[in-house]
């Protein structure tokens, strides 16, 4: 039987303003979960810290809100610890790619398993509205006393050059197309990242709905031949350049779907199983402890040399 997006749906009270395409990103996980058929038991979701960051509240399964910037590090331990579990790290532009952006740019060269999924709203929403690091220069949103003397950066681009295996953007108010791309990332062995344009009514007045609709569009209805998949190097050498010129355009037109996914590299728990022969067999969480109740590992010899003799 299919499963219901229902079934992922908690009963906390969901505090974010009206209107807020939060909501949207939240519907489409929901969706995703239930058309993948991933047991609530079998999901981890760690979020950051933000409006964003209270998605974990919102969906079934084991969830942790982590430190401000460290969802991608917590998600990692995770994946490492128990890779049969799927693994999403979730949060906005400011606990990603500001305060975290150093978690962000290292998940790409380990090639983990798991999901990285961005709303971005180019503020800090939760704290009232200050300049997020995709913010344009010179621009002035209305929390703003001046204007943001800070330029953006590019989060498709930073995650290509860190190494993502799979790179996608939505758009947070089109709810059945972002659950395509984050069913895909989902799917995708390796690292992911879905950058979603998510408007945010109260603080950010310059990128609204009206203003993300005039400009959208989808890779693969422009392009019907639009084939991000790289199977080899030379495909890379091949592709990049077409890649990376979608990534940069911005401005009058903002393109959306999935732009680059990288099939030739390992994962890391892949590389881990090369150099731990029982790895996927016994990984971290699942190592005995004790047979019958008597420990495999005595503490007190592991901790022997530590322990002062008095
Ligand atoms: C270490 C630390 N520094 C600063 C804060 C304050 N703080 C909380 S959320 C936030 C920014 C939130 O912006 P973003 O990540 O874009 O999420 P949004 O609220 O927009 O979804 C900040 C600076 C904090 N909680 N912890
Ligand atoms: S402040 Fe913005 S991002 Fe936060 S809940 Fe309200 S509309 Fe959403
Ligand atoms: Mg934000």
């Amino acid at each position: 039987m299919e499963r219901s997006w229902l079934e992922y749906k908690t009963d906390a009270w969901v505090q974010w303003c009206p209107g807020c395409g939060n909501f949207g990103i939240l519907n489409a996980l929901h969706r995703a979960l239930a058309e993948l058929d991933i047991p609530p038991e079998k999901l981890a979701i760690v979020t950051g810290i933000g409006c964003s960051g209270r998605t974990c509240y919102y969906v079934k399964g084991n969830s942790m809100h982590s430190v401000h910037g460290r969802a991608i590090p917590a998600a990692t331990g995770i994946k490492i610890a128990n890779p049969d579990l799927v693994v999403i790290a979730e949060g906005g532009d400011g606990d990603m790619l500001g305060i975290g952006v150093e978690h962000f740019v290292s998940v790409g060269r380990r090639n983990i398993d798991i999901t990285v999924i961005v709303h971005d709203n180019a503020v800090y929403g939760l704290t009232k509205g200050q300049a997020g690091p995709t913010l344009p220069s010179w621009w002035r949103t209305k929390a703003l006393p001046g204007p943001n003397l800070h330029d953006n950066l590019n989060p498709l681009l930073l995650a290509l050059a860190s190494g993502y295996t799979f790179i996608a953007r939505g758009y947070a108010y089109h709810v059945s197309q972002t659950k395509e791309l984050i069913k895909k990332a989902i799917e995708h062995k390796g690292t992911s990242l879905v950058h979603i344009l998510q408007p945010c009514p109260t603080y950010n007045n310059i990128m609204t709905k009206e203003w993300y609709e005039e400009r959208i569009y989808y890779l693969e209805e422009e392009n019907p031949d639009w084939d991000p998949v790289v199977t080899s190097q030379d495909e890379f050498t091949k592709k990049i350049g077409d890649i990376m010129g979608k990534m940069v355009e911005w401005g009058a037109r903002i393109p959306l779907g999935v732009f680059y996914v990288n099939i030739a590299k390992d994962t890391f728990e892949q590389r881990l199983e090369k150099v731990i022969a029982d790895y996927r067999k016994y990984p971290p969480a699942k190592r005995p402890v004790h047979v019958n109740g008597k420990p495999l590992i005595d503490p007190w010899t592991i901790f022997a040399d530590k322990v002062i003799k008095t």
